[in-house]
């Protein structure tokens, strides 16, 4: 049997894709609530392809408890943000989840990291607890590091298809491991050691990070010399050893705008490019703000409270809030008193900010300016009910004329 702890984001696809695909499942999670909605039927959050998968391994008998598991193997998808002032990983949830596995383990588990971790994590964290509960780690208890690459909104099509990493003391734990991902995942399962797994899950994410924040510091060049950095982005990228990403208003959800500061903490002097590629993603909701400020001026428009944000998550599709461009620039706006901006995303369900819509027609009806800063499929199909405002489109997807761009 395998526990999954954590049902969030990864741990969640993760358990119902293994239940899904013959192995018994239970899925662990600390939040009383969370477990009643599965146990309920439900689903925690949306996502392509989640619900049909979600049938698919309570058919098979998943079962969730807030309870740990006695058991041989656990797979552990727990949080793991990072401190904001020392810029390093916060363990405390892989490690809680850690120490609560070693109060029910017998001799001989293997216990899976799936959260994304700063390289040497396992080591300073996870083998003390293990050594410090009576335990022999490679002998009474097999550590390994397997971290998830799914993208949220194709996260079900990932699950299957990535290849994936995983990090083990010893080779046989690594089959044994690989095994057990083999259930479903078709993409290539390459062994290693764990601090190696560790490093490249974070290196991935830092890639992404740099690439965009290329495209966002060349749309700053651009405008500050009137050219058109979509025009300049689409000609380079014919170039075939050249693919520059999407500029947009910043790095919002919580891998990418968040893993590299693990590298910039622990190595501080050498984490130059990608601290640099942190502060200018960072620095694009204050941008946003900047092109909202100077567009109003262009347009005579002088009431803050007619300008409207459309999305409010942090990318196109997903239902996902955590460290989202909107919620920066609401933020931003706030320090500087600018109130009463209308805000609408069809995916978000909660109030969650002030002057919040739900119904997009009421929304537009409220709204002289829109700034699309997110692509939902909602606003693509809706376009042309835009016509007439003052748009600033963030992300390049508006086609109606006089539309002003980052
Ligand atoms: N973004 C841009 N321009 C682009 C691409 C993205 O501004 O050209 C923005 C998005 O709007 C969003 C942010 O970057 O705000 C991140 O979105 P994303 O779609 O690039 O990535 P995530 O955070 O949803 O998922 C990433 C993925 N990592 C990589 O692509 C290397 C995913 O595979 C990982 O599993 C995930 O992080 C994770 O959990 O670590």
């Amino acid at each position: 049997m395998i526990n999954v702890i954590g049902l969030g984001y990864i741990g969640l696809p993760t358990a119902l894709m293994l239940a899904s695909h013959g192995m018994e499942v239970v899925g662990t999670d600390y939040n009383k609530e969370l477990v009643t909605q599965l146990n309920t039927g439900h689903t925690t959050f949306e996502e392509r392809g989640l619900d049909e998968l979600f049938k698919a391994a309570v058919n098979a008998g998943i079962k969730f408890s807030h309870e740990y598991q006695k058991t041989d193997m656990y797979i552990v998808a727990v949080p793991t943000p990072y401190d904001k002032r020392s810029k390093k990983l916060d363990a405390r949830y892989v490690v809680m989840a850690v120490k609560e596995i070693m109060k029910v383990c017998p001799k001989g588990a293997t216990v899976v990291l799936e959260s994304t971790v700063s390289p040497g994590t396992v080591e300073k964290y996870i083998r003390p607890i293990v050594e410090e509960s009576g335990f022999v780690t490679g002998r009474d208890i097999h550590l390994a590091h397997a971290p998830e690459r799914i993208i949220p909104g194709n996260m079900v099509y990932e699950l299957k298809h990535n290849a994936r990493t995983v990090g083990t003391d010893n080779i046989c734990i690594a089959e044994k491991v690989k095994e057990v991902y083999s259930s479903f995942c078709k993409g290539e399962i390459v062994t290693t050691d764990i601090r190696t797994a560790e490093m490249t899950k974070v290196v991935e994410n830092t890639f992404r990070d740099i690439n965009i924040a290329y495209a966002n510091e060349l749309t700053k060049i651009c405008r500050s010399d009137n050219m058109d950095v979509y025009e300049i982005i689409r000609i380079a990228n014919k170039h075939p050893r050249v693919n520059i990403l999407s500029p947009g208003p910043g790095v919002g959800g919580h891998c990418i705008s968040v893993d590299p500061w693990f590298l910039v903490g622990d190595y501080p002097g050498l984490a130059n490019i990608i601290l640099a590629a942190r502060k200018i993603n960072d620095s694009m909701p204050e941008f946003v703000l900047e092109r909202i400020h100077d567009i109003m001026k262009e347009k005579g428009l002088k009431d803050v409270s007619r300008v409207g944000l459309y999305g409010l998550t942090y990318k196109e599709d997903v239902d996902d809030i955590r460290e989202s461009p909107t919620l920066q620039i609401l933020e931003c706006m706030e320090k500087h008193l600018a109130g009463g901006v209308k805000v609408y995303d069809p995916w978000v369900k909660r109030n969650i900010v002030a002057n919040q819509y739900h119904d997009f027609e009421a929304f537009l009806r409220d709204v002289d300016m829109v700034v699309i800063l997110v692509g939902h499929s909602e606003i693509r199909e809706k376009m042309e009910m835009l016509r007439g405002k003052v748009i600033l489109d963030t992300r390049k997807i508006c086609t109606l004329p006089d539309t002003c761009r980052l």
